[in-house]
This record gives structure tokens, C-alpha cells and sequence, in this order.
């Protein structure tokens, strides 16, 4: 997954059309935003072991359910969702639980999700805050492909993620 990350974000550096053609389609929000994919990946990678701690208790919880648990604030307080970039399955549980550094929610990008999914319909409002320890938003996504996802009050601070949907 990392992997794939950071030729996206390679790409532009070399190859002018391209570069024009993410701008536009990232839009003036994204601009502010761009160092945060770096950090995100860097976040996953020294958290590896908290994420598979964290999805391993969320199957003995969810033992009759397919979910995953994506924690909101990472344990040293970092503005990151743990784990950052992941997969699930087509109608698999996202359970975003309130770890650290709250208050948090979990917005989608409208420009960054499969064609005809409604971002709305799968986001918190941007003003709609889980302001209490273990407060959850829980959502689940029935078309694949790739979803970016951030934290509107963190975005700037790198607080973004992206699921895959298989
Ligand atoms: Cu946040």
C-alpha cells in the first residue's frame, strides 16, 4: 500500500501532464493538504504494530461481523487515523473509534471516491465532531475501489487516510 502511495505521489514531479492534470483534479483543498500523504505513510509504517493489535481486538469483538476498527489519534497523541491507509471488503464494517487528540470526524472526499457514490451519504457533516473518548462513527462501503478520507478539523495537520474497497 505504501508502495503504491508514493508513486501517486511521485508521479507529478516528472511528467508535466500529469502534474496539471492531478492539480485539477485535487482542487485548491488539496494544495493545502499535499505534504500530508508523506506523513500519513510514515505514521503507518511506525505503527504497524498498534494497527495489528487494534484489528486482531476488533475481530474478537466483532466476532459475528466482518469489521475493522480504524482508531482516530494515534496512542502518542499524533493527529492520524491508525491505520492510515488499509483495505476492506465490499459491505465490511469501518468502525472509526476516538483514541487521541479529539475532537475528530471522518469526511470523505467527493473527488476521491468511486464515480456515483455519494460522499454525503457516507460522511460525517463537517461540523459533526466525536468529541468523547470512544465515541464511534461506524460506515459501510459497498462499491470498489479507492476512497480518501480525512479529519476536517486535522486535514491540515496531515490527519487523512484512504481505504481501498475490494
Ligand atoms: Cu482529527
Amino acid at each position: 500500500m505504501a508502495t503504491v502511495t508514493s508513486a501517486a505521489v511521485a508521479i507529478p514531479s516528472f511528467t508535466g501532464l500529469k502534474a496539471g492534470a492531478t492539480a485539477k483534479i485535487c482542487g485548491a483543498s488539496k494544495v493545502a493538504a499535499s505534504p500530508a500523504p508523506m506523513v500519513g505513510v510514515k505514521a503507518s509504517l511506525k505503527e504497524v504494530g498498534v494497527a495489528v493489535v487494534a484489528t486482531a481486538a476488533s475481530a474478537v469483538l466483532a466476532s459475528n461481523a466482518m469489521a475493522i476498527e480504524v482508531l482516530l489519534g494515534s496512542d502518542d497523541g499524533g493527529l492520524a487515523f491508525v491505520p492510515s491507509n488499509f483495505s476492506v471488503s465490499v459491505g465490511e464494517k469501518i468502525v472509526f473509534k476516538n483514541n487521541a487528540g479529539f475532537p475528530h470526524n471522518v469526511v470523505f472526499d467527493e473527488d476521491e471516491i468511486p464515480s456515483g457514490v455519494d460522499a454525503g451519504a457516507i460522511s460525517m457533516s463537517e461540523d459533526n465532531l466525536l468529541n468523547g473518548p470512544g465515541e464511534t462513527y461506524s460506515v459501510t462501503l459497498r462499491e470498489k475501489g479507492t476512497y480518501t478520507f480525512y479529519c476536517a478539523p486535522h486535514q491540515g495537520a496531515g490527519m487523512v487516510g484512504k481505504v481501498t474497497v475490494n
